[in-house]
């Protein structure tokens, strides 16, 4: 039984050790990057069962992803170790401010080999629920059909769906072609996460309102946009607000910050908490990750996320 299971490419991350441009950095340490990872570790922190499904190269990169995740106890159950094509790699530069400079070398790999025949039905129907981002649609053909494979496999089985749009238009051949296929899977959600510039990309509206309609017209039962710095907004049919993020005084990396406000919605929507209440989990996760240089470093374990919440909740810091 999994709580959480989820799929797409996780990659061996060299994070810049100083700051400069990509071409200039001379080292670097080692990460583990992907979006889909980062969630399943999230949850898994927080005492959930997760699992992630995927393919990664018969290499170092390889072996270790799979350590990791093994030692963030993630089932790897339905992770299959391609002796043909390598696992990818990414580059991250250092940054004062704004997002850091990240360079990919993951065409080809062995995650964007993905097919449908590596589908494993029983794997996926012993979840509660799929956590998907829009970036397995943008890998290769085969990892397409994958994604759209499972997320029309967990619908017709009745699993709650979560979908985070993750734009990244330099994997994308054109802008029109992610809108067209990140709205078709977006619709079939029952929550979407975007943030609030991937929400005006995707429907062209500029209100966080008027985003969320978009999809709440398409049977999408809550919609939760991403504000930064300004926390998120909510709407489901009979609810609607917004929570106000948690104040950070130093910003050190904001990459992996969506993946753990996912984290948060996801775990307090599965303990039955009320919408604000997950989307306030999801700012403190999120918050708390900026403060780290690693994609997922910054998640919390259970009890040190209570403490953040109480201790920023009441001012002390
Ligand atoms: O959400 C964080 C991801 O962007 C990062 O870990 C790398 O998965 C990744 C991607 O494809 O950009």
């Amino acid at each position: 039984e999994l709580d959480v299971v989820t799929f797409g490419e996780a990659m061996a991350m060299f994070m810049a050790s100083h700051l400069g441009p990509l071409h200039e950095v001379s080292q670097f340490t080692r990460e583990l990057a992907g979006a889909e990872t980062n969630v399943a570790i999230g949850l898994a922190r927080l005492g959930l069962r997760s699992g992630w499904a995927s393919k990664v190269g018969d290499d170092a990169f390889g072996r270790f992803i799979m350590e990791r995740l093994k030692n963030e106890n993630v089932d790897t159950g339905h992770v299959i170790t391609d002796n043909q094509y390598p696992t990818g790699f990414q580059l991250k530069s250092v940054v004062t401010s704004g997002d850091p400079e990240v360079q990919y070398f993951r065409k080809g790999s062995a995650a964007s080999h993905l097919w449908i025949g590596d589908f494993d039905e029983h794997y996926f129907k012993r979840a509660r629920h799929l956590h998907m981002t829009g970036i397995p649609l943008a890998l290769s053909d085969s990892a397409r059909s994958f994604a759209k494979h499972t997320l029309a496999f967990m619908k017709q089985n009745g699993k709650k769906i979560s979908f985070d749009p993750n734009l990244r238009p330099t994997l994308w051949n054109t802008e029109e072609e992610m809108v067209r296929e990140i709205n078709e899977a977006a619709f079939q959600a029952d929550y979407v996460l975007p943030g609030i510039a991937e929400g005006e990309t995707l429907t062209g509206f500029q209100q966080p309102r008027d985003i969320a309609s978009f999809y709440l017209n398409q049977g999408v039962e809550a919609v939760i946009i991403k504000l930064g710095a300004g926390g998120a907004y909510f709407k489901s049919r009979t609810e609607e607000g917004c929570i106000p993020g948690f104040h950070v005084d130093k910003v050190v990396d904001t990459v992996g910050a969506g993946d753990g406000f996912a984290v948060g919605v996801i775990s307090g929507l599965l303990e039955g908490l009320s919408i604000g209440e997950a989307v306030l989990r999801g700012n403190a996760i999120g918050s708390r990750a900026v403060q780290f240089p690693g994609d997922n470093d910054g998640y919390p374990t259970k009890i040190e996320l209570e403490d953040y919440i109480k201790r920023n909740l009441e001012g002390v810091n």
